[in-house]
């Protein structure tokens, strides 16, 4: 048993208030940025509170005797390249361990309080025992790759107890001065560790085996660093260097650094991102003083709260931050948290929406950068994708095989998949790499990364395409996901490639390239049997008139080309988006009580420009199928929590058919507000007031210096730095106008 002495230090009172009151600048008083609750956590699944840093994430419990702070890491999968379409071999995504602090004297608590502050990306437990007033922060910092605990009081001495780490793979844990290790492998050969270091001040600490005893120390700082040696890189078969120097050197360099240090360098950091957008959607002033628990409840009862609506928007850009980060793996199904080593669905890769739907709010919501884990991921298996395709005999023609690759409906992070094709993802890929250039327009990512990906799929269908008699193009043998036959010319398949050959001839065109190719795929595209109409005035989901007009089915997936394609739009093919109205108002609200599928139909009743049934399926989506730690249903699925959010950027900004459309679908509950920082395709940043249900005025900040068309429903009239701006406009709400780069053009309604 090793000991470590540190000098006991008082800590005054004042320095502890200052602590609890540091509320940094982001937090403007009209965003409600606070998840709060009267009570420690019971239940991982709907109460614990998420924190990450792209790669590692802790799920917060927030007991007072006993806290439980379980973690994950992005890259704790079982599994191989194995793509034999079978979800047992296909591997799962694990849950990594635990800490747990035991604290027995704190069993007398009042005035308990824990939140998480999503403006700061930080979770604090508050609460008094005896006459002591105790306070414990947590955050994941990116930039110093560790989970950091704090544990202060403003009284000195008062912190004896505990400190416990466990490991869900019986690794064994070892146990220094101050330091607990979990080493392993997993059946794979996947290498992980996990470290704890415990820094105190005062009192002293006290090793033995998985726990490190402290006994009467002023305040605590826990740092938690996880990793395993996965490598996204098929050429090394997906393994890099064994973890555990570069884990011991994150936590040392940690060590270093004081608390304040930490925590300003994580908010900073966090904030980079976090701050870009602003969201006001009315007063929420004093529904900010209730539980947010309550708060959910009191909206289920049909209660007004505008905040908790910006709340719900702000908490899928805080979660994306939280699990997705530019140089990690992207968001699995449950983003990266997770408690058990089987869960629902194994916690994987789903192509047929999930992993689409996390990746939504990425582009509107001003997170770009965060969809760069999904594109790497597409990339990094790219060639074990390309191997299962070309030995799939699916997709052989004359026995020779396709050329490209295409995706199961799960799969994994080392090439591996599970069951069945589904065919047209790779083509819905492709719309994420595309979408990322259609708002952020870096050429040299389109010419270098994208572009290529994009033409390898084209490849893919060129050769899987069948010409119908009288020449029209089928994808043969596709599946409207989980619903109906397998057979020809699925509606979903169709217009997912044609998605595809559309964002293919923007791109060539862009790069001004390939133009006999492009011209190849211009001449499929419009070849493709195209939606249909059928017999009661809905929009078909097969080439065959079919459709029942009661069913519930939680896929949407005929009306793929409302959102979030663009070949079906109320501007410009009218009767089409009429058809789809039918279908979608059929399909009803239940969804099967999925999330994901109340969200989707937020973003296709916003695209088909009904802002109040958009809004009318948001709440339906917030009121029953969100948990109240506000991560939604399906079950733990975070998929909804990103696509609900997303049809909020789709209600005020949309971007896909050529214009930026100011308010398209401004619900009526919505008469008042403001949104800063939204981006629309074409690299412009979007600022817009309104006021009694019609814009007041925006700002549309040019990046690259692009032309714009604006659409609006109000005449305006356009300025530059107060003076007027030459407009033409082009036909009834639309003004378009060039632009320089980096300058911010004024709107203002022309009364
Ligand atoms: C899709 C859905 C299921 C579930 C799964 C993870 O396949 O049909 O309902 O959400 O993904």
């Amino acid at each position: 048993m090793r000991i470590q002495r540190r000098i006991l230090v008082s800590i005054p009172a004042l320095f502890f208030l200052a602590a609890i009151s540091s509320v940094h600048s982001a937090d403007s008083s009209t965003q409600d940025l606070t998840l709060w609750y009267a009570q420690p956590a019971k239940t991982w699944m709907t109460d614990a509170l998420p924190i990450g840093n792209g790669r590692m994430g802790g799920m917060i419990f927030g007991g007072t005797t006993k806290e439980r702070l379980q973690f994950n890491e992005d890259s704790l999968w079982t599994g191989d390249e194995n793509p034999s379409g079978n979800y047992d071999t296909m591997g799962v995504y694990q849950a990594f361990g635990d800490v747990f602090i035991d604290l027995p004297r704190h069993d007398k608590a009042t005035g308990y309080r824990r939140e998480l502050n999503i403006g700061q990306a930080l979770a604090r437990v508050s609460y008094q025992n005896g006459d002591v007033n105790y306070l414990r922060e947590y955050f994941c910092s990116n930039p110093d790759q560790v989970l950091v605990a704090r544990m202060t009081a403003d009284k000195p001495g008062a912190y004896s107890g505990s400190i416990e780490l466990t490991d869900m793979h019986k690794a064994s844990i070892t146990s220094g001065v101050n330091l607990l290790t979990a080493s392993g492998s997993l059946y794979n050969g996947l290498r992980y560790e996990s470290q704890v270091l415990v820094l105190n001040d005062g009192g002293m600490l006290k090793a033995d085996a998985n726990r490190i005893e402290f006994n009467d120390c002023n305040a605590l700082t826990i740092l938690l660093a996880a990793g395993t040696d996965y490598a996204a890189d098929y050429s090394k078969k997906y393994r890099g260097e064994n973890p555990h120097l570069r884990l011991t050197k994150q936590i040392q360099a940690a060590s270093t650094k004081k608390y304040a240090d930490l925590k300003s360098v994580h908010l900073e950091d966090y904030q980079l991102f976090f701050n870009r957008v602003e969201l006001n959607l009315g007063e929420s002033g004093a529904q900010q003083a209730i539980s947010t628990d309550q708060r959910l409840r009191a909206y289920k009862s049909g209660g007004k709260d505008t905040g908790l609506e910006q709340l719900f928007f702000q908490y899928a850009r805080y979660l994306l931050i939280s699990c997705s980060r530019p140089g990690g793996l992207p968001a699995n199904l449950q983003g990266l948290w997770n408690d058990k080593n089987n869960p629902p669905w194994n916690s994987d890769y789903h192509s047929n929406i999930n992993i689409q739907m996390a990746y939504w709010p990425a582009e509107p919501a001003n997170l770009g950068e965060c969809q760069m884990p999904f594109l790497d991921l597409i990339n990094s298996q790219r060639e074990p994708w390309k191997k299962a395709t070309a030995a799939a005999k699916e997709f052989q023609t004359d026995s020779r095989s396709a050329r490209g690759w295409t995706v199961r409906t799960s799969h994994n992070i080392f090439g591996g998949m599970g069951w069945k094709w589904n065919n047209p993802a790779n083509a819905w890929y492709c719309q994420h790499l595309w979408e990322h250039y259609a708002f952020g327009c870096d050429k040299e990512y389109l010419r270098n990364f994208a572009y290529p990906i994009l033409k390898e799929v084209c490849e893919f269908w060129e050769d899987r395409l069948k010409a119908l008699p009288d020449g029209q193009l089928v994808v043969p043998m596709g599946w409207s996901p989980e619903h109906g036959p397998t057979e020809d010319g699925v509606t979903y398949d169709q217009e997912i490639v044609w998605d595809l050959f559309t964002n293919y001839i923007e791109a060539a065109d862009t790069l001004g390239i390939d133009k006999e190719y492009r011209g190849k795929v211009s001449a499929m595209r419009d070849k493709l049997v195209g939606p249909k109409v059928g017999r009661w005035g809905q929009l078909q989901e097969w080439m065959e008139d079919r459709d029942d007009p009661n069913d519930k089915h939680r896929h949407v997936s005929h009306l793929f080309a409302v959102y979030p394609g663009r070949q079906i739009s109320p501007v410009k093919t009218a009767d089409l988006a009429a058809a789809a109205k039918k279908s979608l108002a059929a399909r009803g609200e239940s969804g099967e009580n999925m999330a994901w599928s109340a969200a989707w139909k937020v973003n296709l009743w916003a695209r088909l420009l009904e802002g109040d049934l958009a809004y009318k399926m948001l709440r339906r989506e917030m009121s029953d199928l969100i948990y109240s730690n506000m991560i939604s249903a399906g079950p733990f699925q975070l998929d909804g929590g990103f696509g609900g959010p997303a049809g909020i950027c789709e209600m005020l900004l949309q971007s896909h058919l050529g214009d930026v459309h100011l308010l398209p679908a401004l619900p009526k509950a919505w008469p008042t507000g403001s949104v800063k920082g939204l981006r629309a395709r074409g690299g412009f940043e979007v600022d817009i007031a309104w006021k009694d249900g019609r814009m007041d005025n925006s700002t549309i900040k040019s990046i690259n210096g692009n032309a714009v068309r604006v659409r609006t429903a109000v005449p305006i009239n356009v300025t530059l730095k107060g003076k007027a701006v030459e407009v033409v406009r082009p036909e009834a709400g639309v003004v378009a106008f060039k632009t320089e780069a980096k300058q911010s053009y004024n709107l203002t309604v022309n009364q």
